[in-house]
């Protein structure tokens, strides 16, 4: 560290006084008191039953559930960054204690993953064995700052005690499907009786009593809302893994490590998430949560109204997606992805006649033609394929179609901008409304037909064109069929879109050409990786390779013990590579005889080797919090209702506060969603989503150092001197960054609190800024807050006996200034800690403080002060006042409010005492009155604040009634403010 602080390292000299706060005391007092909550278990949260059952008093309170998103206990331990969020819901929930509620807070950790797997491949540690040291260490730092948690409630998603839970709801997932009707997710075993009794057609034809077993397994399968399927994955053949679509970045790479990821086909599990596509759109308007984070997800499910469109080719049919039905006469070509099953079928042997060279890719068949673009496409990742600026490519596969509105034959693309995963994987192009559509046509020399007119004048020759003409502000032309008047056909000229697209669905659907629909962009979540460090699927398979779930008496089914969990990793760029996984390596594990209770008696089996992706452990972990060791049941119903269930203003339930990063917002939110209702609609909750309200803090960010090659310096070496900045001597460049190791800036929580104590770091990170404000780390500015600590202590204690030092005056006989700024503290104090904005609670309590060392200067050696109202000032500061000022400290700084609640006489904790109320006698603001002139002649008068600035006071004269009207409209020329009495406006 650059910077130390004199007060707290300084010996103790004859001049300082004894029993000054320092850091050393700070370490004593905080030590002291947090065994002191750990002996007392003062963060307790009682349940309403059960093994965590207690106090009924506290069990009877209004409750509040404060969650933080869980750390992954990282080697790197924590840096002040970390924190933020976590003692942002400790002041939070310290202050909701303190106002009368029942508080659970508690924190556990998210501890599979990935960088715990590549660091034990890297070093040959068991991920376990790292992992649990990492939480160790994790556990001492979190345990440093003072966090009120209630540790009895606490776990890691690696317990098999608790994953045995998350392998249950896979089993739940897997056991059930999504009624579309009802809209909700069933037991399986109602869908089976349905296909039994014949009240379900079984597809295809048939009768249920004779599918083959393998028969039913794969009906089900399509039902399932957990299922394998052989689907195009992204395979990372340099992590050895299959990703998510959300771990994928836009330039086709993995999140993690950056690696290149091609599509493959693997069979794979997946979750039926797109069933709840609708509910987990509708349901976000009933959450508080950031606009920001809803739109993204409101993004990322991607709801889009269209129709789908049937093309008759030779007797088949090929069926877009399109949002644009209205520009169906504009179709003039059609583009399959290259992966569409249709296309082998429609890809006759030879080019038909007069087939022009440019549509062949320069081959002598279909069939070469389209293998050869085929094996192209498959290189490429859905962004690339997408890239906007990109050159369209493609091959004419030798077959036309039938546009149904006109009876025009189009020929039929492959073209990789197309993609399987979207729609219906096949398109209708519109050249002349579609920019992707319109670059095709022009490399492919297809027509464009003019369909909407433009309204940007560049009339309706689309040869003078140079871009596609996208609007949904104009009228459709070119657009009648044959037969319209007869009212066969369809006349859609001169409408809007909005009309249009309703007159060509009602069509469509009258002549079953197509139908109405709702497209999503939200695809099923592949839900298989191949790694070791992640919980096992709880899937067996039989010799015919039927998958069957364990009984929940089997479970958890534990991670074997296996010598070499490394994954088989590949040639990043080999896209032919295939994963395997390291469970399959252990065959005694893999291979077992089991009776799994369905009547068939003991069988042999091999297990599913999979395990599931990180995200599965912290999708249902706030239901852990709340009855963590239940044995018999994921959570006790009464216990889940108590804590997360549907109240007032909150019809789905949920957590009442939830902070996290924003990074998390359409992959664990999505997916937690997603659990929830399943979870939900089987009955096992009463909440239908998890989080009722999210906060997303800023990041702590710090200032990176670079030497003249651009090299990250030690930022602790770093002088400043007139502005620049230098390392050894050398001028090194500045920049906000993100705090890390990497980046040689990070510091340590541990170093803070040893150098100030937690309680200054505490205030010092929640001073910093508004909450959801990003901020730069300043270990220099953290003394500040230290300071104000001994200000407080000081006004509290007599430094030199460390004796309490308060003077028992009656209230009426404390001077009406000190009264006015203590209520005036509390009232502002409890609003802001309220709405969390914990910055200008700490600016008000410095205020006060400020006030009392003024006024009563510090203890009985303080000078004696003059006192507003002609009352009593000076000396020691009046115990009613110093007993509520460690009150407004106790949520923010908890370990020296409890040093001072207790030097003040009390023998219980702070922790439970109430908040103070202001009397709001003492709150009101006195006024002013201002004048607002026009031209020199008096208008109006506001009543305004004292204290009130010259822009607030421009802005409220600007904005008075009687001023808008006297100004009539005419602009301003000069406004001149002499606050708080005098506006002076001078019209244009
Ligand atoms: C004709 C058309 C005319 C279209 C027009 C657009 C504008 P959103 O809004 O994202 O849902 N499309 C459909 N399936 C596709 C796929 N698998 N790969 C690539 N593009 C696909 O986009 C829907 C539009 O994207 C659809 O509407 C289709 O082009 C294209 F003036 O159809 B449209």
């Amino acid at each position: 560290m650059s910077e130390t602080n004199p007060a707290a390292t300084a010996p103790v000299t004859a001049d300082a006084a004894p029993h000054r706060y320092t850091a050393a005391m700070a370490a004593e007092i905080e030590a002291r008191w947090q065994d002191f909550w750990d002996a007392e278990g003062t963060y307790a949260a009682p349940n309403p039953k059960g093994d965590l059952a207690g106090d009924p008093e506290l069990v009877a309170r209004p409750k509040k559930f404060i969650m933080d998103m869980f750390p992954y206990p990282s080697g790197a331990g924590l840096h002040v960054g970390h924190p933020l969020g976590y003692i942002a819901t400790d002041v939070f929930a310290r202050f909701q204690r303190m106002t009368g509620h029942n508080v659970l807070h508690t924190l556990g950790f998210d501890a599979f993953g990935l960088p715990a797997e590549q660091y034990a491949v890297q070093t040959g540690t068991h991920p376990r064995a790292s992992t649990e040291a990492n939480m160790k260490n994790m556990v001492g730092q979190l345990r440093r700052l003072g966090l009120g948690h209630d540790k009895r409630r606490s776990f890691a998603t690696i317990d098999p005690e608790y994953y045995k839970w998350t392998q249950w709801i896979f089993l739940q997932i897997f056991n059930s499907w999504y009624d579309d009707e009802a809209k909700r997710a069933r037991p399986i075993s109602e869908l089976v009786a349905q296909f039994d009794s014949g009240e379900r057609a079984v597809p295809g034809g048939g009768t249920w009593s004779v599918l083959t077993e393998a028969e039913r397994a794969d009906l089900l399968g399509e039902y399932r809302l957990a299922y394998a399927s052989d689907a195009p994955v992204n395979w990372c053949p340099g992590l050895g893994t299959v990703l998510a679509n959300e771990e994928v970045t836009a330039d086709g790479r993995s999140e993690r490590g950056n690696f290149p990821v091609f599509k493959s086909k693997l069979r794979q599990w997946n979750m039926r998430i797109t069933a709840y596509a609708d509910r987990l759109l509708d349901d976000l308007d009933q959450l508080d949560w950031p606009e920001a984070i809803k739109l993204q997800q409101r993004n990322w499910i991607g709801r889009s109204e269209g129709a789908r469109v049937h093309f008759p080719v030779d007797g088949e049919r090929i069926t877009v997606f399109t949002t644009r039905p209205d520009t169906l006469f504009g179709a003039t070509y059609m583009v399959l992805a290259p992966e569409h099953p249709l296309v082998e079928k429609f890809t006759p042997a030879a080019w038909p006649e007069g087939t022009r060279e440019a549509w062949t890719g320069g081959h002598a068949t279909p069939t070469e033609a389209v293998a050869a673009y085929r094996a192209q496409a498959a290189s490429k990742s859905d962004v690339e394929r997408q890239a906007e600026a990109k050159d369209k490519t493609g091959v004419f596969i030798g077959a036309h179609a039938t546009n149904p509105v006109n009876g025009e034959r189009i020929p039929v693309f492959i073209a990789d901008y197309v993609l399987m995963g979207y729609g219906t994987g096949a398109i209708m192009a519109v050249p002349a409304g579609d920019q992707r559509d319109f670059e095709f046509a022009r490399a492919f020399e297809l027509p464009v037909r003019c369909i909407v007119e433009p309204t940007d004048g560049r009339g309706t020759d689309t040869s003078t064109w140079d871009s596609a003409f996208a609007s949904y502000d104009a009228k459709i032309m070119n657009s009648v069929s044959a037969g319209s008047s007869e009212g066969e056909g369809v006349a859609l000229d001169g409408l809007g879109v909005v009309e249009a697209k309703e007159r060509i669905t009602e069509w469509l659907e009258r002549t079953g050409a197509g139908e109405g629909t709702v497209n999503f962009r939200l695809r099923d979540w592949l839900f298989s990786r191949q790694r070791y460090w992640g919980e096992p699927f709880p899937i067996v398979y039989d010799e015919d390779g039927i998958a069957h779930p364990l009984p929940a008496s089997m479970l958890p089914l534990e991670l074997p013990e296996v010598e070499d969990y490394s994954p088989r990793t590949f040639d990043p760029d080999d896209a032919d590579t295939r994963p395997e996984t390291p469970l399959s390596r252990n065959e005694d594990w893999v291979h077992v005889t089991l009776d799994l209770g369905d009547g068939r008696g003991p069988r042999k089996y091999r297990r599913e080797t999979n395990t599931m992706p990180n995200w599965a452990g912290s999708c249902w972990y706030e239901l852990r919090y709340l009855d963590p060791h239940n044995s018999e049941q994921l959570v006790d119903p009464e216990i889940e209702q108590y804590w997360m269930g549907p109240r007032e203003g909150l019809p789905h339930g949920g957590v009442d506060l939830y902070v996290g990063g924003a990074e998390h917002a359409v992959l664990h939110l999505l997916y937690a969603r997603f659990w929830s209702k399943v979870l939900f609609d089987l009955g096992h909750v009463s909440s239908a989503e998890p989080f009722h309200k999210l906060f997303n803090q800023g990041m702590i960010q710090a200032y990176v150092y670079r030497d003249s090659r651009g090299i990250a310096v030690p930022a602790a070496e770093v002088e400043e001197r007139d502005g620049a900045y230098f390392h050894q001597g050398e001028k090194v460049s500045r920049l906000l960054g993100k705090m890390g190791k990497s980046l040689k800036n990070a510091v340590t929580p541990d170093e803070i609190c040893a150098e100030y104590g937690a309680d200054t770091l505490r205030l010092y990170e929640m001073a910093m800024g508004p909450l959801d404000v990003s901020r730069p780390w300043d270990t220099r500015a953290v003394v500040g807050q230290f300071r104000l600590l001994q200000r407080l202590w000081r006004n509290v204690v007599d430094e030199n006996t460390g004796e309490l030092s308060v003077a028992d005056v009656a209230e009426g006989d404390i001077d009406a200034d000190t009264l006015r700024a203590l209520h005036k503290a509390v009232d502002g104090v409890r609003q802001d800690l309220e709405g969390m904005r914990f910055n200008t609670a700490i600016a008000k309590v410095t205020e006060l403080n400020n006030h009392l060392t003024k006024v009563f200067g510090g203890g009985a050696a303080g000078p004696s002060v003059e006192g507003g109202g002609g009352r009593r000032a000076g000396g020691p500061v009046p115990r009613s006042v110093a007993e509520r000022l460690v009150l407004l400290v106790a949520p923010l700084a908890p370990h020296v409010a409890e040093e001072l609640w207790r030097k003040l006489g009390h023998s219980s904790s702070v922790v439970h005492e109430d908040f103070p109320v202001a009397d709001p006698a003492y709150v009101v603001d006195e006024t002013v009155t201002c004048v607002v002139q026009i031209k020199g002649k008096v208008k109006a008068r506001l009543e305004v604040s004292p204290s009130v600035s010259e822009e607030d006071l421009e802005k409220a004269a600007l904005a008075d009634e009687k001023v808008v009207a006297a100004l009539g409209g005419a602009g301003i020329r000069k406004v001149i403010v002499r606050a708080p009495k005098l506006v002076n406006i001078v019209p244009a």
